[in-house]
């Protein structure tokens, strides 16, 4: 029998509405679904992947216990008993935070994941709390904290309504939007241009969402935190800036007075970006109907990724674009994780409560950076790390020196990686527990619903039942947390999986009826759990709406235009410039920055066989004048050394990049040994994260530096 399901993809951030046609049970193809109240039928060559995903030979789907003679499976109970037994036995010795937890990204992707994790990670009450946050986000966060009062109230833009968009560091195109999910953003960037707007990417390559805009600007890796003072500082002096009434004057005198240091012909200097660019740019923004300024990736894992995100925001506030229509707005999602009263308010933020035992680094929202996580294993004494438990991440690849956490994790008395894949991170795991792949659970978007373009809700039901013997992560952590308890109270354990009444659902439900669009409120609409199952292609709740002053959290309901605390990394920002400035490009001294492709998906997708074909894309991009100076063609393999490791990489030779910045993806660097995805092994390509540098972070919020790395290049026989 013909039938068609309709899910949203969880892939990346844009949550696509799918449509996968089925018949008797099998999966006959996949569209984007034309009638999806978001996404309006956009999907991409990774969406229909989920079936591979689901079908991956390789896929683990019952517990694997490392013993001597190699991987054994074992049942749920044994597993999840002894690892209990263990993590509590551990703690008993060495102390709560003895235990350390690493959330990778697919974690907020999956919301039983989220809310059962977060429990089980209260309940482990350690200190040691690592996520993909810290090489990511973590700056966007912190200054919605600082800023606004609450860490999830990150200014989107407005796509749709904007007349000048100016991106910093994004490329998506190739992402496909990040705290900003838009589905179909290709269509989206060229309405602003067929409505006589403008879209104008700052970036070190001319990358394929550069390649369409009305205007491309290159500028050197890590410089970006000047360029956006300069463009304050033409705002400031051509008296471009608007009266805001909830900022306080003397913050924008302060700002004002910082920006005179850096005028467009200083800074032009450093940045590379000509002094007339950076005028016309901020004369441009601040006449235009409406501007937003954003900054994603490239500019957050920066040595002043903190400080960007900070400027970015200045800049919409300062032009009056925050808070409006085709500016930099604020979401109402039907699960509100921001709004006070809400059942589901998370933790508004808090910053540097307390710091890493050996570097001391900043918390964040009780997290310390993972930049931290290598060598609070690796040094030893009081406080040290003896026992990790992951979770969808796969941080020997995707966290700054690579290397050096492997060796950290080869010398753990015990590892736990909730994870269906064995890989680079959890083939040093104890134990690997493997929860069931996308298409078996059911779905409701709580985090990416907050970063989206347009107020939008749906819920999915599984596609297929899980097979027997398998868990949800939900499920794995919900057991988990409770065998903890009675393992620490002394009792016996169960000697089957513990069940439990919560569900992800039921949690959602009384989130929905109780939230912004529940009881027929003032919206109108009677949301809950039943009308989602009901709408199969989402609710559409509206365009983004001004929400200022009502859901501003600051204690004094203003906007902290220039939070105190950001003050202490002025002298840093000061000193770094006269360090730029004295920086002068030797001839095989490059600086090196990341790229994404769309048929990829930071780590985990270079096992489905559809979306390694073509040429390898684990290559180093190089500018032609470089390439001819150092003798390299294309195609040659060259030696790329750091500061902490050294790699092997084909060279493609591509006018894309300025002169003097090399690129390299993340993600790659399956060549490692001892794991198993055979067609990722097959592409294995090299990672990018054994050259960057685990020291090399903004040292204000402790995100890793990954743009800018300073790199040797040479050829492999001279
Ligand atoms: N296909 C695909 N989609 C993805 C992912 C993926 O791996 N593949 N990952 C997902 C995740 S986890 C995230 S966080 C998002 C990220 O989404 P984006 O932020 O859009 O990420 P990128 O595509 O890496 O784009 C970053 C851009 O920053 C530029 N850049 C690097 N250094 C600098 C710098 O110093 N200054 C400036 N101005 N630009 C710089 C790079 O050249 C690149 O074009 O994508 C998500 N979507
Ligand atoms: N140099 C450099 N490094 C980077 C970046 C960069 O731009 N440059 N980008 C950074 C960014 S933005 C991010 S977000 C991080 C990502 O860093 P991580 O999150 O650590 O790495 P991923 O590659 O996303 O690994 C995801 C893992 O989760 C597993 N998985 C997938 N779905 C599920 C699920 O539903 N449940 C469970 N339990 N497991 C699942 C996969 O098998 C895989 O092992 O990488 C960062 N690293
Ligand atoms: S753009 Fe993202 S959400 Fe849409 S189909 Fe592709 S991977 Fe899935
Ligand atoms: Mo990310």
């Amino acid at each position: 029998m013909h039938q068609f399901h309709y899910r949203s993809c969880t892939l990346c951030e844009a949550m696509c509405g799918l449509q996968i046609e089925m018949s008797d049970g099998s999966i006959l193809g996949f569209k984007g679904d034309p009638e999806d109240k978001f996404s309006r039928g956009h999907i991409c060559p990774k969406g229909p992947e989920l079936k591979s995903l689901y079908l991956d030979p390789d896929r683990i789907k019952l517990p694997q216990k490392r013993t001597e003679s190699g991987w054994e499976t074992v049942s749920w109970v044994d597993a999840l008993s002894d690892i209990a037994t263990q993590l509590v036995g551990i703690q008993t010795k060495y102390g709560n935070d003895s235990v350390a937890i690493y959330n990778g990204n697919p974690t907020v992707h999956n919301y039983g994941s989220m809310l059962f994790g977060q429990r089980f990670a209260s309940r482990l009450k350690t200190k040691n709390n690592f996520s993909a946050t810290s090489v990511d986000q973590l700056p966007h966060q912190l200054l919605s904290y600082l800023m606004f009062g609450h860490q999830l109230l990150v200014p989107i833009p407005d796509i749709d309504h904007t007349d000048f968009f100016l991106i910093l560091g994004g490329n998506p195109f190739a992402s496909n939007g990040s705290l900003m999910s838009v589905p179909d953003v290709k269509k989206r960037l060229k309405a602003i241009q067929d409505r006589n707007g403008k879209y104008v990417v700052v970036d070190p390559r001319k990358s394929e969402t550069a390649s369409h805009a009305n205007e491309h600007i290159f500028i050197k890796p890590g410089t970006d935190a000047y360029f956006l003072l300069a463009l304050l500082h033409v705002l400031f002096a051509n008296k471009l800036t608007k009266p805001n009434s909830l900022i306080r004057n003397e913050d924008l005198q302060t700002i004002e007075n910082i920006t005179k240091d850096y005028s467009p012909e200083r800074v032009s200097k450093i940045t590379a970006v000509p002094t007339e660019t950076i005028q016309k740019i901020a004369t441009e923004f601040a006449n235009a109907e409406s501007g937003v300024c954003y900054g994603r990736v490239g500019v957050s894992t920066q040595e002043f990724g903190a400080v960007c995100q900070w400027l970015i925001n200045v800049i919409n506030i300062v032009t009056g674009n925050l808070d409006r229509k085709g500016g930099a707005m604020f979401t109402l999602p039907a699960v509100d994780l921001v709004g006070e009263g809400s059942v589901m308010r998370s933790n508004p933020g808090s910053f540097n409560t307390y710091q890493s035992r050996v570097r001391k680094l900043p918390e964040f929202s009780d997290e310390l950076p993972v930049a931290a996580l290598a060598e609070e294993i690796l040094t030893e004494g009081e406080g040290k790390i003896h026992a990790l438990v992951t979770s969808a991440g796969n941080p020997v690849l995707s966290t700054p020196n690579g290397t050096k956490l492997e060796k950290a994790l080869a010398s753990l008395d015990f590892m736990v990686c909730v994870d269906f894949y064995l890989n680079e991170t959890t083939k040093h795991a104890n134990y690997i527990l493997p929860p069931t792949s996308a298409l078996e659970h059911d779905h409701y978007d709580l985090i990416f619903n907050v970063f989206a373009v347009r107020n939008t809700a749906r819920y999915n039901t599984p596609l297929f039942p899980p097979e027997s013997g398998m868990l949800h992560d939900w499920e794995i952590f919900s057991d988990l947390t409770k065998r903890l308890e009675l393992t620490r109270s002394g009792k016996e354990l169960p000697k089957e999986v513990i069940k439990t009444k919560l569900t992800p659902a039921s949690i959602i439900d009384h989130a929905l009826k109780s939230g912004p669009y529940g009881n027929k409120g003032k919206r109108n609409v009677d949301m809950s759990l039943e009308l989602l199952k009901n709408s199969p292609h989402g609710v559409d709740l509206g365009p983004l709406q001004p929400s200022f002053p009502e859901r501003l959290y600051t204690e004094d309901k203003k906007i902290h235009l220039f939070p105190e605390i950001l003050k202490e990394d002025l002298p840093r920002l000061k000193n770094k410039f006269s360090e730029w400035e004295k920086f002068s490009s030797d001839k095989s001294q490059f600086l090196l920055i990341g790229r994404r492709h769309l048929r990829s998906n930071n780590s985990w997708m270079h096992n489905l066989p559809k979306l390694m074909t073509g040429k390898s894309r684990c290559t180093i991009m190089i500018h032609p004048e470089d390439a001819s100076t150092l003798g390299i063609s294309n195609d040659e393999e060259v030696i790329v050394e750091s500061s902490v490791g050294k790699i092997q990489i084909p060279a493609e030779i591509t006018d894309e990049l300025m002169k003097g910045v090399v690129s390299i993806p993340h993600g790659f660097g399956h060549n490692r040994g001892g794991t198993n995805q055979k067609v990722a092994t097959e592409f294995s390509g090299v990672s990018i994260n054994d050259l960057t540098d685990d020291q090399s972070i903004d040292e204000f919020s402790g995100n890793a530096a990954f743009s800018g790395v300073k790199v040797f290049i040479k050829k492999q026989k001279v």
